[in-house]
């Protein structure tokens, strides 16, 4: 098979002159094609079935075990100037790293196939979606492609009209972590991913087309692609608000996206409807409101702590046809992470017995992969061509102290710099220490395609006459008292802070101003059936002003690490903040 794109048949053409592949085999994402994957991958150990009564459809995928996560040591931003990578990616000069990859590439894919994969990030009727072909020799990475994107024919038919597309090129190499690279050529629409399996490594749609390539796209031609979950509020006058939220890798989004609200929400007619869970691209609308559109067709969520009294409506989906990676499982065979309700462990992720003191069931960083369509809470407002209008922009991130429940920023340029001056815990989503509290921007750090200083001037810029904009909030989930322990109960639970946010949006409900921002009072706040303690409230929504002034003089030094790149409406308002505080 070929395709009509000559540009296309010639790409894929010279990557095979150079990878050597056995067989080429273009995805037209069929279900024919995936029962075929499926059983090469049963009959070469990739997959291992799971219980087809319980889980019907469902597989367990066990990784290398130096390949479960994000490796953001080895991701590159190459553009011809390091400067317009910024200090917040790792540079390399594009002549070098093509030299580089293409000596890894050569020969890469003897023995094996070649599979084509042309995908759609966003639905395929859609102004707003942009197309990729990734070239990989992984049928996992097919298999995850067909969830996570539209891929195959009518994504073909797509490029044939368009006459464009991002190149992604991905080999599992020998899956050595010193045989590893994901670079990125934002100037050439170009990814070249090798040495990994794992999701944001080797799912080049995800991270490093849908974020870091389409992020530097979006600042030329004026949208915005976003670490964001999307997700619909519908209240009980039957209007629903839609908002989005960035929050850091394994920080929350998913859970927020298919929140169950509390049951006197339920009772009093509130209903949650997922639209996205990990990325959002924003456009202007022509009534200059922004409007949003989730560019995945799946979610590739975290495992553990998804549990049927966290995030049911996770649960719930996760019944069928879903690959797991990493997980445990029980002795009958059903999948298994740390947080679960019910069930015993039998194997760990590795498929060593399992044994608690040898470590955990499931990686930290297990994850699922499913179709955003079983989700309960999913509405077809996903398939919008135009997007859906956002009201509210959310920006969370983990601190243990610190940072309140919620503020609300007092305009755009104060919203940007709470959303530049983000900080949160690593996480297990990438390797490396986790607990560090960093400077993660807009949940951004691992994926903006550009220099950090340009980024926050790009998201400034939407602020001109005629943009109805939406209201600005940080929230803070994960506050930890002396002894530890969360004080906010989280999950379903955050619907009381998302209404509080919306009542703002509309006007209906009061706040406090601070120099930090506008905070709701413990009254503000619906906390009927929650039997929170009213002392823990109140430090939850109070703000530390030493604590502040000193955050503040640390985003001043970080703000400077971009040098003359910082916009200076930044830089002043973050100045008016600490003045403020003094
Ligand atoms: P990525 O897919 O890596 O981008 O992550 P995400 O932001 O979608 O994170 P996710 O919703 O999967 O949550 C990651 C972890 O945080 C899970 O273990 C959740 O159980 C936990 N978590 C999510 N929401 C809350 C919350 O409100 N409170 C607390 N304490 N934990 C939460
Ligand atoms: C993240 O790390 O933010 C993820 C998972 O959503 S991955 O696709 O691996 O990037
Ligand atoms: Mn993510």
């Amino acid at each position: 098979m070929s395709s009509k794109l000559a540009s296309l048949n010639d790409w894929v053409a010279s990557v095979a002159q150079l990878t050597q592949p056995d067989a080429i085999h273009w995805c037209d994402g069929s279900d024919a094609e995936n029962a075929r994957l499926v059983e090469l991958m049963l009959a070469n150990g990739d997959l291992l079935k799971l219980n087809g009564q319980t889980h019907p459809d469902c597989y367990l995928h066990r990784s290398s075990p130096t390949d479960v996560a994000r490796v953001e040591h080895l991701t590159f931003v190459c553009t011809s100037q390091p400067a317009d990578a910024g200090p917040n990616n790792n540079w390399m000069a594009p002549d070098e790293a093509h030299g580089e990859m293409d000596a890894l590439y050569k020969g890469c894919m003897r023995g094996r196939t070649m599979y084509v994969i042309p995908y759609c990030m966003g639905p395929i009727d859609s102004p707003l979606s942009r197309c990729g072909v990734e070239i990989t020799d992984s049928p996992y990475v097919v298999a995850n492609m067909r969830i996570m994107t539209r891929m195959g024919a009518p994504a073909l038919a797509r490029i044939e009209r368009d006459g464009s597309f991002v190149r992604g090129l991905h080999s599992i190499g020998e899956l050595d972590p010193d045989r590893r690279f994901i670079m990125h050529f934002p100037e050439e629409l170009m990814i070249q991913s090798y040495g990994s399996g794992y999701g944001g490594n080797a799912l080049l749609g995800k991270k490093c087309h849908a974020l870091r390539i389409a992020s530097y796209q979006a600042r030329t031609e004026g949208w915005l692609a976003e670490h964001m979950l999307i997700v619909g509020i519908e209240n009980p006058q039957g209007e629903t608000h839609y908002v989005a939220a960035a929050f850091p890798s394994a920080c929350g989004k998913t859970n927020l996206a298919m929140l169950i609200p509390p049951e006197g929400y339920r009772r009093d007619g509130w209903k949650v409807w997922t639209v996205g869970d990990d990325i959002c691209w924003m456009h202007p609308g022509a009534d200059g409101r922004l409007y949003a559109i989730n560019p995945e067709a799946g979610y590739f969520g975290v495992a553990p702590g998804t549990s049927e009294k966290t995030n049911p409506n996770a649960m719930a989906m996760l019944n069928r046809d879903a690959i797991f990676t990493n997980v445990g499982v029980t002795a009958d065979g059903q999948p298994w992470w740390e947080g679960m309700t019910s069930g015993t462990p039998a194997q760990d992720w590795q498929g060593r017995p399992y044994d608690k003191a040898v470590g955990p069931a499931a990686h930290p960083n297990a994850r699922f992969t499913v179709s955003a369509k079983q989700c309960p809470s999913y509405t077809d407002k996903a398939e919008d061509a135009q997007g859906v209008p956002i009201s509210a922009i959310v920006f969370g991130g983990r601190r243990a102290s610190l940072v309140p429940l919620v503020f609300e920023a007092r305009d755009w340029t104060h919203g940007v710099l709470v959303g530049a001056a983000m900080a949160s815990e690593t996480t297990a989503a990438a390797t490396g220490a986790v607990g560090v509290v960093r400077r993660d921007s807009m949940a951004m750090k691992p994926f903006a395609g550009y220099n950090f200083g340009d980024y926050f001037a790009h998201w400034l810029s939407f602020d001109k006459p005629g943009a109805k904009l939406p209201k600005i909030f940080q929230v803070n989930w994960f506050r930890k008292d002396a002894k530890g322990k969360f004080m906010w109960p989280g999950f379903g639970d955050n619907m009381r802070v998302l209404e509080w946010m919306l009542k703002r949006v509309t006007g209906q409900a009061g706040a406090v101003e601070t120099p930090v921002g506008n905070l709701p009072e413990p009254g503000d706040l619906n906390t009927e059936g929650l039997g929170l303690d009213p002392a823990v409230l109140q430090e939850l929504l109070s703000i530390d002003r030493a604590g502040w002034k000193e955050e503040m003089a640390h985003i001043g030094e970080y703000l400077d690490g971009f040098g003359e790149r910082t916009p200076a409406a930044l830089k002043a308002e973050r100045a008016k903040i600490a003045a403020q505080l003094a």
